[in-house]
């Protein structure tokens, strides 16, 4: 009986297949239409799939984006994704529909929305669903009308009997909410999950924009069918573009617990999230939320434009997050694209994956998030190997041996006796992306670089570093963390950027940690517990399977010790 097999039994509805690893790549920009590739069948099964993942959320084939409406409802997880049923590229968008009770092994279901009535007939695009009072799911998403328009919609469970929620209902009376004549019906989509005001009214954001400035356009209802739209947004910044997937939601000031998005009170914070689609990236902002008002403030310690900070500084997008009362945390999604070509993509068969759901919190600094992969997770890890108080001097690379490299959880804590040899920071040195191209791995440094070396081949052709490097600045020390796919891959025509953060931490104990998931196409990395994440995908193509390597270096001049090291080969999880 093999894992998947055992799985479905303990679960018991799940009945799952596992397949093999497998792969070759792409990726494109949203909204892009190749019309000849919409729904070319990969025909080709015998195609060995070196980059499919083996823990990571993705549709047994075919094109995948945003991740839409999760919720947690009488003991499942829902998850919903925008799809093509049809084909590896954009396209024949529907809500495709999966569910889990660990957020970790899914089993796919028919998609829940498609494309069929006046007010979505041309697509059925991100949304996000609300567990009303009595346990009443609600799903708000954007439909593409029958003259082109942005309009939202709502969708409620046909059955609320049936435990997987599988029928979903689009009542008549949609659209619920059109853009009008204020609006630009273009840019005008992805709802947030609702929250209920003090005074019994729901409230919804939405993503838009006007001239070049993004915005989170308000609306307010009683009943969850009529809405108003408010004549302020929530926020908006100029010279930002169009808001796609704003998320809206508060967060405890001390503490990993997380709360519901209607909790309000002195002792929350909010963060508002938006993706922008000018560049593909996210930002978010830690501030205070006015309920009367409904006027949201970042705080001064949060940049609010294109500098500000990202959930992660990698391939992520179109992130969504929501409440789990189950475990009464926060939890993210995000969508994590190809970095190949659609040619690629069509002849693997599949594109997109979602990256490991994390848990959120407020760091204690009151300044940024912290994010972890859930602990769920965990329960796949397998075959451990340990590196206890290892030196590494400069130059010197050590191999961790005896597990599955290319599927693999690693958590380090690095520690050094001084800072003394920091590299001078240059003030100008703002874009950590810029800073990582200059020092890469191979530029030798005075704290740093030291890191893991992912995803190697056996003589170094390939391999994905993901590093830090310290420099002393007037007054402080600045951490930089890099994942670097510049080396990633022998095959050309990829994606190879050198992802970068800067991770805020105090290095008063002299320690440093870092953790990356390594799954074959895909390395998502947690440093300083949390604080700066980054997901790179990668293709290479002799560090594959077991011919897959990881190591752990210093390149610079000051010792750094490696305290502890707990790497586990990963188990597949049973994914759709
Ligand atoms: C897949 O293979 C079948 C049978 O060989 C063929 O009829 C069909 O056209 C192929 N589909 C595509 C998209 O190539
Ligand atoms: C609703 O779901 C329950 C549980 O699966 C089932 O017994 C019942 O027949 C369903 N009702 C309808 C109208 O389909
Ligand atoms: C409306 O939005 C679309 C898509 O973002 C954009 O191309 C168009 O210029 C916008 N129209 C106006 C009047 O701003
Ligand atoms: C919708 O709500 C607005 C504002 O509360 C109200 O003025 C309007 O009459 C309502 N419309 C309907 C059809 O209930
Ligand atoms: C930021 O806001 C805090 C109060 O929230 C204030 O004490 C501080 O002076 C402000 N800092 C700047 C640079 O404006
Ligand atoms: C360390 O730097 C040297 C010299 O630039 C380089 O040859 C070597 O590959 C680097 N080591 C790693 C692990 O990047
Ligand atoms: C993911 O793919 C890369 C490479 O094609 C693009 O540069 C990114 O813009 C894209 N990201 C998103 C969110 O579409």
């Amino acid at each position: 009986m093999n894992f998947c097999t055992l799985l479905s039994l303990l679960l018991g509805f799940f009945s799952c297949s596992l397949f093999v690893n497998n792969g070759l790549v792409a990726v494109q920009a949203l909204h892009k239409v190749y019309p000849e590739l919409q729904s070319l069948e990969n025909n080709d099964t015998e195609i060995k799939q070196l980059y499919r993942t083996g823990f990571h959320f993705q549709p047994h084939r075919h094109w995948m984006n945003d991740p839409n409406g999760p919720f947690y409802f009488k003991g499942i997880y829902h998850l919903f994704y925008q799809y093509n049923p049809e084909g590896a590229v954009w396209g024949n968008i529907v809500w495709a529909h999966s569910v889990s009770r660990d957020l970790i092994n899914w089993k796919s279901l028919k998609p829940a929305l498609s494309p069929s009535k006046p007010f979505d007939i041309n697509g059925c695009w991100s949304g996000s669903a609300t567990v009303l009072p009595g346990f009443k799911p609600v799903i708000l998403y954007t439909g593409i009308d029958s003259q082109n328009r942005q309009v939202q919609n709502y969708a409620i469970p046909a059955n609320l009997s049936d435990p997987l929620l599988i029928e979903w209902v689009k009542p008549d009376n949609n659209p619920i909410v059109e853009p009008g004549t204020e609006v630009n019906a273009s840019a005008f989509r992805d709802p947030s999950t609702a929250w209920l005001s003090f005074n019994g009214h729901w409230k919804t954001i939405i993503g838009s924009r006007s001239e070049q400035t993004g915005m989170a356009y308000l609306y307010r209802s009683k009943d969850f069918l009529n809405w108003t739209k408010a004549e302020q947004p929530l926020h908006s910044v100029p010279n930002t573009g169009m808001w796609e997937c704003p998320d809206f939601y508060p967060v405890v000031r001390f503490g990993r617990f997380g709360l519901d998005a209607s909790v309000t009170g002195n002792w929350v914070k909010h963060v508002l999230k938006v993706s922008l689609d000018l560049t593909r990236y996210e930002y978010y902002t830690v501030g205070k939320y006015y309920p009367t008002t409904d006027k949201y403030v970042p705080d001064n310690t949060s940049a609010d434009g294109w500098n500000g900070l990202r959930y992660d500084y990698g391939n992520f997008y179109a992130s969504k997050s929501f409440y789990d009362p189950m475990r009464k945390r926060r939890v993210l999604w995000g969508w994590a694209n190809e970095s190949d070509s659609v040619q690629d993509d069509v002849s693997k068969g599949w594109a997109g994956i979602q990256a490991i759901p994390r848990t959120v919190w407020l760091d204690p600094n009151g300044k940024q998030l912290l994010q972890w992969p859930i602990m769920e997770l965990n329960r796949l890890r397998w075959k451990r190997v340990m590196m206890i108080h290892q030196e590494l001097v400069k130059g010197q690379n050590i191999e961790i041996k005896g597990i599955t490299a290319a599927q693999a959880d690693v958590e380090v804590i690095f520690s050094f006796s001084s800072l003394d040899k920091a590299e001078a920071f240059d003030p100008s040195w703002v874009d950590a992306q810029a800073v990582c191209s200059q020092f890469g791995s191979t530029a030798q440094g005075g704290v740093g670089p030291f890191g893991l070396l992912t995803l190697a081949s056996e003589n170094l052709e390939e391999f994905t570093p993901v590093f830090f490097r310290i420099f002393k600045a007037e007054q402080n020390h600045v951490v930089l963390m890099c994942s670097d796919a510049r080396s990633s891959s022998l095959k050309d025509g990829l994606y190879k950027p050198t992802f970068a953060g800067f991770v805020d931490i105090d290095l008063s104990s002299k320690k440093l940690l870092l953790r990356s998931l390594i799954d074959h196409s895909v390395i998502e990395s947690f440093g300083g517990g949390g604080k700066t994440c980054i997901t790179s995908r990668v293709y290479p193509t002799k560090a594959v399977f077991e011919d897959a390597h990881l190591h752990v270096f210093n390149n610079g001049t000051e010792t750094i010790t490696v305290e502890y090291l707990g790497a586990w080969s990963m188990r597949s999880a049973c994914v759709n």
